[in-house]
């Protein structure tokens, strides 16, 4: 069903704020992995400013919805929507991964409100997430977890043996998510290591697949509502987004995976943002 219209509109207002923003702090901190956080945006955005039942006033409430970054270089666009939601004062970010400040690269979740697990380290985000939604049927808990890896990162053995055991416990309290931008950090996801057939192989592992455009508000709100009725087995969003998504010169390029833009780069690349995403 497609998204009222005021929310459709809030939502894409929100998702060009946020890569606004993403180009505000990566120009302060001199280099970010700006091309992931721009193909994560527009489903972060629906989570968490339509989904997750969150408050940022007290970011540790028992009930809250869980959210894990696998792909934690993700940090950057991460931290910017904790930020507007208010989990903690947005100028602080002016600071960001410098010395002294709580917010590296990585979020650490000893150190920023809001954010649920540390991660960074490829790989481990599914068992995690797993591991909470576990805990959370065996308690009686209601809430739910939601996890995005980056595609690159499903060359990790990990993630497939975090797969195997996610089907074997018939988790369906969970939602996985994929940001299938194609790249990953030196080149073409495909030409690095390949993952296709990608959705057959989670369907080997006995997940259900949804394969969506990642950057269409309408369709990630429709899957999301899928994958919560679903109550046999896990289910994964292949999202198929644009590495870059929003600045016409960043997108689909690996060199984009980390960079660090001056003042004119950083310029350019909002002009870019508002000529792509005009306010509605
Ligand atoms: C275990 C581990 N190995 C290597 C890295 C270095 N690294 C950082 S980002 C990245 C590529 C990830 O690609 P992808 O998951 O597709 O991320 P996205 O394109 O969404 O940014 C790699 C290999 C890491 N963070 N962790």
């Amino acid at each position: 069903m497609p998204l009222p219209a005021d929310k459709k509109r809030l939502l894409y207002n929100k998702a060009r704020e946020i890569r606004e923003k993403i180009v505000w702090v990566t120009e302060k901190c001199g280099g970010s992995h700006i091309g992931g956080a721009m193909s994560q945006t527009d489903l972060l955005v629906s989570l968490y400013y339509n989904r997750l039942r969150i408050n940022p006033k007290d970011y540790k409430w028992e009930d809250r919805d869980r959210f894990i970054l696998s792909k934690g270089h993700g940090g950057v666009g991460h931290a910017v929507i904790l930020g507007d939601l208010g989990f903690f004062p947005e100028k602080d970010l002016a600071d960001f991964n410098k010395t002294g400040s709580p917010f590296g690269m990585h979020l650490d979740y000893l150190k920023v409100p809001g954010v649920d697990a540390s991660t960074g380290s490829l790989g481990h985000g599914l068992s995690i997430a797993i591991g909470m939604a576990l805990g959370a049927c065996l308690q009686g808990f209601q809430w739910r977890t939601y996890c995005l890896l980056g595609d690159g990162e499903c060359n990790e053995g990990t993630i497939w043996e975090a797969a195997m055991s996610a089907s074997h416990y018939k988790i369906y309290n969970m939602t996985t998510i994929v940001d299938r931008n194609k790249f990953m950090i030196d080149g073409p996801t495909e030409s690095v290591m390949g993952l296709e057939p990608f959705a057959k192989k989670w369907e080997a592992f006995g997940w259900r697949v949804i394969e969506i455009d990642g950057h269409d508000l309408d369709q990630i709100d429709d899957a999301f509502d899928a994958v919560e009725a679903e109550k046999t087995k896990p289910t994964v969003i292949i999202a198929n987004t644009i590495k870059g998504k929003g600045v016409d010169f960043m997108e689909d390029q690996a060199k984009w995976h980390y960079a660090g833009l001056d003042s004119e780069m950083s310029k350019k690349a909002i002009e870019a943002i508002r000529k792509k995403y005009p306010l509605v």
